[in-house]
């Protein structure tokens, strides 16, 4: 049956998933822990349409002890009916022919979401085998591909078993469980935390819908896989609400507008922080644009624009005032943005930035009709006049810092000889190879100046803590020695007047130790980069050195490990007649060891820090640097040890 049906169509099917398999980075950029959890997020943004569109309500992941893992929805059923023009039913259609850019023609969908919209056959074609289970009209359906890698040996193309008819159901929906093909992804697993991350992110998106996902690989302290479900009546605002738990409101009123044009729908949250300066969170079809866009560029037009209205019209601004600027009411601004259109264009080099010009006045236009309304209506004068009078006042502490700066700048001038005698620069003067080490401690960083190569790797010991950066105002952030002396270094400003053209070094590599105090540390450095030299995050230059654990000696020959997986390997390996050494800390380590293991470029391993989701970034560094204490503490023993920084880094393979 399979061995007739194999006819020229079923050729291209084949041709066509053996190119993806061929050229994975092409449909989904790598072949490591991105790619293998944008295959899931295809079948998850499938769902999702289902469910935005109003035909599902439910959605639900698992992942299985064999790394597989499953999708399931509450839709309509993927159509098993047979399409005319190409003689397949739509089920097997969606798994197996590619779609170039923009999903299908949006004739079933208004608003497509899915990250480059390549679509289900992209899972399909990257995974051993893929399974869709299908409820529809009262009877349950099965179809089961296999990877085209068995599809050219069995000459039946990739389905192993075609479309059936296996019973009847009350259930409506769809399900595919597919295990992600270890040729293609070698040892990579999918991270429960960032299916966890995702899925609540999207239902904060998209409210009333359930999103849940369970482990069935391991088990926590109850015994039980751990699961996670999600549902939230409020969206946006509870979005933001989860965003700014822990922080320090001005007003806990969240502001909360919508609002549609033709093929367009946007919604906006609003809320006042107590902290310095602006975040702004923005989607495009549930996509996060971490590097904005027009439609942020519209939304900031409009909110500055409706404030010094509303500002002129109740005299809170006199005649003889100037307006007040944008970025001064944004001032403590926490937004969450949301739009949903058509035809989506990406831009910059991480396709993160929403393109489309004709956007900027559509939100622009939308949200000042709103936010006018919003202002205007007597319920909310409180709010209204509170953000207006906050904006005048941060206009007003701009213009102080800005002097105490200039203060400060000409200080510097005379006091930059203070900074030799703790910071080593390196000989080179190449900034594309150049790279800085940030060191916790003098006797650390003692051994790194020793241990390492001075033509390209400068060395900056700090001896105390460095300011914690979120909470306290630009003025006194640049008058701590630490902080002032990182600013120095890197050459590059910060805040408003970063400039990345500045920067001295290709690798910016915090070295902190394995302890709590190091994790402290980092958290901080972290904070500050993240609020006042963010491109330097963005472009990828800001880095966390791992030095290892363990030492692990025999007869001789000497081996170490970064934490205890790797000590187990390498244990297992020897068996016995070793000697074992914990490093408590990097001063332990003399210079040669630490070139070793930690500095030399073709041994070590670094982990680059990425903002790979703003609003994660932000709630885990505003809980850390946050009011809350116990909250604190909480997060910095779940985050910020080193087996688990891949909340802020993704590993490197140098
Ligand atoms: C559970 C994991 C992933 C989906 C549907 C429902 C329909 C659909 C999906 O249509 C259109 C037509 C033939 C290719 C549409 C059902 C209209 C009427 C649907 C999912 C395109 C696809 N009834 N639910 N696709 N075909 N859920 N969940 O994938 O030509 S995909």
């Amino acid at each position: 049956m399979a061995e007739k049906n194999y006819n020229a169509e079923n050729i291209v099917v084949l041709e066509g998933l053996e190119a993806v398999r061929l050229r994975p980075g092409m449909y989904i950029g790598t072949t490591g822990s991105k790619g293998l959890h944008h295959i899931l997020w295809e079948i998850v943004d499938n769902a999702m349409d289902e469910a935005a569109n109003g035909y599902a309500d439910a959605i639900a992941v698992i992942i299985y002890p064999d790394n597989s893992i499953s999708v399931e929805d509450n839709g309509r059923g993927i159509p098993v009916d047979i399409n005319k023009k190409h003689k397949k039913s739509g089920v097997e259609l969606v798994f197996t022919i590619l779609h170039a850019g923009g999903k299908f023609d949006n004739a079933e969908y208004k608003f497509s979401g899915g990250l480059h919209g390549v679509g289900a056959s992209v899972t399909n074609a990257l995974s051993q085998w893929l399974n869709v289970d299908i409820y529809r009209d009262g009877k349950a359906y099965k179809i089961e591909f296999h990877s085209p890698k068995y599809g050219k040996k069995v000459k039946s193309g990739i389905i192993k078993t075609p479309l059936t008819e296996v019973g009847k159901s009350k259930k409506r929906g769809t399900k595919v469980t597919f295990l992600p093909d270890p040729d293609v992804f070698a040892t990579e697993v999918i991270s429960f935390e960032t299916v966890r991350n995702r899925l609540r992110e999207l239902a904060f998106l998209n409210r009333n819908i359930t999103l849940s996902v369970e482990d069935r690989r391991v088990l926590n302290d109850e015994g039980k896989h751990p699961k996670h479900v999600f549902c939230y009546k409020g969206g946006l605002v509870d979005f933001i609400n989860y965003v700014n738990e822990a922080k320090t409101k001005q007003s806990n009123k969240v502001i909360y507008l919508e609002g549609a044009s033709e093929n367009f729908e946007l919604q906006i949250a609003i809320q006042y922080t107590s902290h310095y300066g602006e975040n702004i969170i923005s989607y495009v079809n549930n996509i996060p644009t971490t590097d904005g866009g027009t439609h942020e560029t519209g939304f900031k037009s409009a909110l500055t624009k409706c404030l010094n209205e509303y500002a002129r019209k109740n005299n809170l601004l006199k005649a003889k005032d100037t307006n007040v600027i944008g970025d001064d009411y944004r001032d403590g601004m926490t937004a969450i943005l949301s739009v949903r259109m058509q035809n989506i264009q990406f831009e910059g080099q991480t396709k993160t930035k929403l393109g489309n010009p004709e956007i900027k006045g559509i939100v622009e236009s939308l949200t000042s009709e709103r936010l006018d309304l919003y202002l205007n209506d007597n319920r909310n004068k409180d709010i209204a006049s509170l953000i207006v009078k906050a904006g005048i006042n941060a206009s007003k502490v701009r213009e102080a810092e800005r002097q105490a700066k200039d203060a400060q700048r000409k200080k510097n001038a005379m006091t930059g000889a203070v900074l030799v005698g703790k910071f080593s620069s390196c000989t080179g003067k190449n900034a594309d190879v150049n790279e800085l080490f940030i060191v916790e401690g003098d006797s650390a960083g003692g051994s790194t100046k020793q241990g390492r190569d001075r033509s390209f790797q400068a060395v900056l010991p700090l001896r105390g803590k460095p300011l914690n950066a979120e909470k306290k105002h630009k003025a006194q952030i640049i008058q701590n020695e630490e902080i002032r002396t990182i600013v120095y270094a890197l050459g590059t400003d910060y805040d408003r007047d970063f400039n990345i053209a500045d920067l001295k070094y290709d690798k910016v590599i915090i070295l902190a130790d394995a302890d709590q105090d190091g994790a402290h540390i980092r958290a901080i450095l972290l904070t500050f980069f993240y609020r006042y030299m963010r491109p330097l995050i963005a472009e990828g230059h800001l880095y966390i050195g791992m030095p290892p654990l363990y030492k692990i000696e025999k007869k001789g020959v000497v081996r170490y490990a970064h934490d205890d997986r790797e000590l187990d390997t390498i244990l297992a390996d020897l068996k016995s007649g070793y000697v074992l050494q914990r490093y408590k800390g990097l001063g332990e380590m003399n210079g040669e060891q630490l070139w070793d293991t930690t500095l030399n470029p073709r041994k070590r391993t670094l982990l680059r820090v990425t903002i790979d989701d703003a609003a994660e970034a932000d709630l885990v560094i505003s809980t850390l640097m946050g009011d809350d204490v116990e909250m604190r503490r909480t997060f910095i023993f779940e985050h910020a040890n080193f087996n688990k920084v891949d909340v802020f880094a993704t590993k490197l393979a140098e």
